[in-house]
């Protein structure tokens, strides 16, 4: 019979830091990673999919993980001006970028000695964004250029009625609803989190196939805050934090509107509570918004993925 000790080294281990941004997690694997070659990261992103996809939910997904949760593999940039590479998955699959991981990345890399204050570039399969770790602590990420696709896109939902909102991008997909008549509270994460479902199925039928995310908005709680929001991601999880892709694209919008001025901040409070302070800028006639934010690390730790475990993969959607 096969020792217990004979059993352990078939164990794959994984180093990983676990952080939260505004109560979002984020899990950085630093090492026992796929080998995803050298190519450009969109290559690499799709490699990973296609060959290296169990990786994914082994990491993310229960029983190491959460619904929640949101990967970040670190990889070797293209770009010898880029600390490094990010590709960003969760549990259902892969994110172009993520505002609140970026955050988490650079306080992990940060607690590993690997990042001093300052301006950092990372690579992103969507492209190099600029993270500047604060001596407060604090994150800004100037992420890719943002803008709006479609406003005021009415789709008709089955049980809702007609949905108006804005179809933008900020490194995802996403579809901005001003919800003036529904209350933005954790005890109606249930309803919210129907009609975004619902809402998502009807802008992807009726146009824009593309859009994983839905964000609704309506009054502030918090001192200082100009909203409040709830953002349903691509698995059905809702961001605890209030969602760095998710406040660009907003951002987007507001710029393109004339409703925040170039340098303007504009605070954006999570359905938890939790705030990102945003701005952005113009180059030329793109938008380019910043997001800042905190994370803090919660675990560093050596995931064992077992090939004998029956759940080693992680529970799969
Ligand atoms: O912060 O960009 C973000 C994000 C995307 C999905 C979850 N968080």
């Amino acid at each position: 019979m096969m020792s217990f000790l004979m059993k352990r080294a078939s164990f794959h281990s994984v180093a990983v830091i676990d952080t939260h941004t505004g109560g979002e997690p984020t899990r950085v694997v630093t090492s026992g990673g796929p080998d995803l070659g050298s190519g450009p990261l969109p290559e690499r992103r799709d490699r990973f999919q296609r060959e290296f996809d169990r990786f994914r939910s082994a990491v993310v997904n229960e029983p190491r993980g959460s619904d929640v949760m949101v990967g970040a593999l670190l990889c070797e940039p293209v770009d010898p001006s880029c600390a490094a590479g990010v590709i960003f998955f969760n549990n259902v699959g892969y994110l172009g970028m993520c505002g609140h991981g970026t955050i988490g990345v650079v306080v992990a890399l940060a607690h590993l000695g690997r990042l001093q204050p300052g301006e950092h570039r990372l690579e992103t399969s969507v492209g190099v964004v600029t993270a500047t770790l604060h001596p407060t602590g604090e994150v800004s990420v100037a992420n890719v250029p943002s803008y709006r696709a479609r406003k005021e896109f009415t789709v008709a939902v089955p049980g809702l009625g007609a949905v108006t909102g804005d179809v933008a991008w900020g490194g995802n997909w996403f579809y901005l609803v001003q919800k003036g008549d529904c209350d933005l509270r954790l005890a109606n994460v249930e309803v919210l989190t129907d009609f975004c479902w619902r809402v998502r199925q009807a802008v992807n039928e009726q146009g824009f196939p593309e859009v994983d995310h839905v964000e609704l908005f309506g009054p502030p709680t918090v001192p200082g805050a100009h909203s409040r929001n709830f953002v349903l991601c691509p698995g059905k999880a809702y961001d605890r934090s209030p969602c760095g892709t998710g406040t660009s694209a907003k951002l987007a919008c507001l710029a393109t509107d004339g409703k925040l001025a170039e340098g303007e901040t504009w605070v954006q409070e999570s359905i938890i509570g939790s705030t990102f302070a945003g701005t952005f800028r113009r180059q030329g006639d793109q938008i380019i918004p910043t997001i800042t934010g905190t994370a803090y690390v919660n675990a560093e730790s050596t995931l064992l993925l077992d090939d004998q475990d029956p759940f080693c993969w992680g529970i799969r959607h």
